[in-house]
C-alpha cells in the first residue's frame, strides 16, 4: 500500500479520496487555489500545498505543477478524483513518466475512450451492441445525407472527440442536415479543437443507464450492477438511484457482461463506467465509457456494499481483486440528490454568496459526502455542485421518504440551491412510479420550478413575519402587547420606536 497520496482536485471529492486514504493508513497531501485556503479538504488532509490563484486554469488544471508538489512532498501516487485532470491521457502518463502512479486506469485506455469514433470501432470487434450509425468521420454534406438515409431519420450527429453532449445536433430530414453539420462541426472544433463528426440513429425517448466496472491488473474484471441517470438537465444529472425499475436481474447480467467486454477490449484497470441508452423495448446501447471515479459512486456502494474509492487505491496499489461476480447482487434502494448553488426558480442561474448556516441530516440510512460547511464562500470559479445527499433503503419507495425526510432536515441558508427542487421531485407521480426518460425532468421543469406560492403570498407572509418579529423584540419594554383584537395602534404611539404599523409600511416597501 501507498504511505502517501496527492490528491488533485477539491470539494467533496477532495474529502471523499482522504476519508479512503484515513480509512486505508494512507497519508494525504491537498492541493489548493487561493480560493480554496480555508476549504474543508485543506484542514483535513494531513498536508496542504497552495498551487496558484482561483481559476482552475491556473491551479488544479497545472498538471506538471501537481507532479512536482507530489514528489517534493513524498507522495507515491495521485489521485485526480472526477472533472479536472481526470481524463486527460496526457496526465496519466506524465504521472506515470515522473515515477507516480496514477490512480485511475492507463494512459492507453484513457485514449482508447476518449474518441468517441475510436471507442466504437474498439467495442464494436469486442461485441458490444453500439447505437446504428458510423464509426468514421463525415467528409461532407453530401456523405451525410447518404449516411443518414441508409439508417433512416432522425440521426444524431456526433463529435468524434466529444461526450456530455457538446457538438451534437438531432436531424429529421435531409434537407436540415447540410446546416446541422456546418454547426455542429463549428461546436466541436470549439470544444474539442476537432470538427470531426459523425453520425447515429437518434434514439427517441431512452433511459440513461450505466454500469460500473472495477478491474485489477491481474485480469479481473467485475461490474457492479447499474446506476439509473435519466433525472438530467442540460446533460448535468440531478438523481442516480440503484438499482433501476428498467433492469431486471436477466438484463443486469447481459448489460454487465457488455461493460465488462468493453473494459477488457480497452485494457481498462482501474474503476470505470460504460454508458448505455436503454430503449423502450429493453434493447441496450453503449454509448461511451467514462474512465474515472463518478459523482454518482455512493448509490452502487450502497447497494453493493463496498467502498469503491478505497478499492481505486487499493488496484492501483497492486492489489488482486477478491472477488467473483456472484458476490455483487444489489441490496436495497439507493438514491443520490446532487445539491447545487443553483436556484431552480431563476432559471438554475448560479447563486453565490457565503454558507451563513449549514445544519446536515442524519439518521437512518443518510450519508452526505459534501465539500462545505457554515462560512463557507460559494463563488463561481468551480462547479456548482456542493455536495450530494444519499439515502439507502429496503425498497425504492422507502428510499423516496427517506429522501423526502433527510432533505427536510438539510438546512443551507444563505443562497440559493437545489434542495426545495429535490424536494418537488420527490412528491411527483410519475417519479414515484419511476415513469422516467432522459426527457422528463426537462419536460416536467415549469410544474417542478414554479414558485411555491404568489409573490403577493410571499410578501404577505413576510410582512407577518416582521410583524412577530417586532412584536417580540419590544414586548415586555412598556408597549402593551399587540393581538388579533387590539384596535390598530397609531404611528409611534407609545414612544417605544416605530410602532408595528411603521415596521409593516417599512417590510411592505422592502419587499416589493
Ligand atoms: C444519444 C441519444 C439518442 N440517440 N445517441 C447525450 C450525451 C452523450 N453522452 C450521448 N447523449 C445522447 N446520445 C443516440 N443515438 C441521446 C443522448 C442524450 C442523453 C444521453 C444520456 C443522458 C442524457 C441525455 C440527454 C439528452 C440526450
Amino acid at each position: 500500500m501507498f504511505e502517501k497520496i496527492l490528491i488533485a482536485n477539491r470539494g467533496e471529492i477532495a474529502l471523499r479520496v482522504i476519508r479512503a486514504c484515513q480509512e486505508l493508513g494512507v497519508k494525504t497531501v491537498a492541493v489548493y487555489s487561493d480560493a480554496d485556503a480555508h476549504a474543508p479538504h485543506v484542514r483535513e488532509a494531513d498536508e496542504a500545498v497552495n498551487v496558484g490563484p482561483a481559476p482552475s486554469s491556473q491551479s488544479y488544471l497545472l498538471g506538471a505543477r501537481l507532479i512536482e508538489v507530489a514528489l517534493r512532498t513524498g507522495a507515491q501516487a495521485i489521485h485526480p478524483g472526477y472533472g479536472f485532470l481526470s481524463e486527460r491521457a496526457w496526465f496519466a502518463r506524465a504521472v506515470r513518466d515522473a515515477g507516480l502512479v496514477f490512480i485511475g486506469p492507463p494512459a492507453e485506455a484513457i485514449e482508447a475512450m476518449g474518441s468517441k469514433t475510436a471507442a466504437r470501432q474498439l467495442v464494436i470487434a469486442a461485441g458490444v451492441p453500439v447505437v446504428p450509425g458510423t464509426t468514421e468521420s463525415i467528409r461532407d454534406a453530401a456523405d451525410a445525407i447518404e449516411i443518414a438515409e441508409r439508417f433512416g431519420f432522425p440521426v444524431l450527429l456526433k463529435a468524434a472527440a466529444g461526450g456530455g453532449g457538446k457538438g451534437m445536433r438531432i436531424v429529421h430530414a435531409a434537407a436540415d442536415l447540410p446546416d446541422a453539420l456546418a454547426s455542429a462541426q463549428r461546436e466541436a472544433r470549439n470544444a474539442f479543437g476537432d470538427d470531426a463528426v459523425y453520425v447515429e440513429k437518434y434514439i427517441d425517448g431512452p433511459r440513461h443507464v450505466e454500469i460500473q466496472v472495477l478491474a485489477d491488473m491481474h485480469g479481473n474484471v467485475v461490474h457492479l450492477g447499474e446506476r439509473e441517470c435519466s433525472v438530467q438537465r442540460r446533460h448535468q444529472k440531478m438523481i442516480e438511484e440503484a438499482p433501476s425499475v428498467a433492469v431486471s436481474p436477466e438484463l443486469r447480467a447481459r448489460m454487465g457482461a457488455t461493460a465488462v467486454a468493453a473494459a477488457r477490449a480497452a485494457g481498462y484497470v482501474n474503476a470505470g463506467t460504460c454508458e448505455f441508452l436503454l430503449d423502450r423495448d429493453g434493447q441496450y446501447y453503449f454509448l461511451e465509457m467514462n474512465t474515472r471515479i463518478q459523482v454518482e459512486h455512493p448509490v452502487t456502494e450502497l447497494v453493493m456494499g463496498l467502498d469503491l474509492v478505497q478499492w481505486q487505491i487499493r488496484v492501483a496499489a497492486g492489489e488482486v481483486l477478491p472477488f467473483a461476480q456472484r458476490d455483487f447482487v444489489p441490496r436495497g434502494w439507493a438514491m443520490e440528490c446532487r445539491i447545487t448553488s443553483e436556484d431552480p426558480s431563476n432559471g438554475f442561474l448560479p447563486s453565490t454568496g457565503r454558507i451563513e448556516y449549514l445544519h446536515l441530516p442524519t439518521g437512518p440510512g443518510v450519508r452526505w459526502d459534501g465539500g462545505i460547511e457554515s462560512g463557507s464562500e460559494v463563488g463561481l470559479h468551480y462547479d456548482p455542485m456542493l455536495a450530494k445527499l444519499i439515502v439507502h433503503a429496503p425498497t425504492r419507495a422507502l428510499a423516496i421518504a427517506r429522501m423526502r425526510r433527510a432533505l427536510r432536515e438539510l438546512t443551507i441558508d444563505g443562497i440559493e440551491t437545489s434542495r426545495g427542487f429535490h424536494l418537488r421531485v420527490m412528491d411527483h407521480p410519475e417519479f414515484q412510479r419511476g415513469d422516467i426518460t432522459i426527457q422528463w425532468l426537462e419536460q416536467r421543469l415549469p410544474e417542478l420550478t414554479k414558485p411555491a406560492m404568489p409573490r403577493e403570498a410571499v410578501q404577505l407572509a413576510a410582512l407577518a413575519a416582521a410583524l412577530v418579529a417586532h412584536e417580540e423584540r419590544t414586548a415586555g419594554r412598556g408597549a402593551p402587547a399587540v393581538t388579533a383584537t387590539d384596535p390598530l395602534p397609531s404611528a409611534s404611539a407609545h414612544g417605544n420606536g416605530p410602532s408595528w404599523r411603521d415596521v409593516a409600511r417599512r417590510e411592505s416597501l422592502r419587499s416589493s
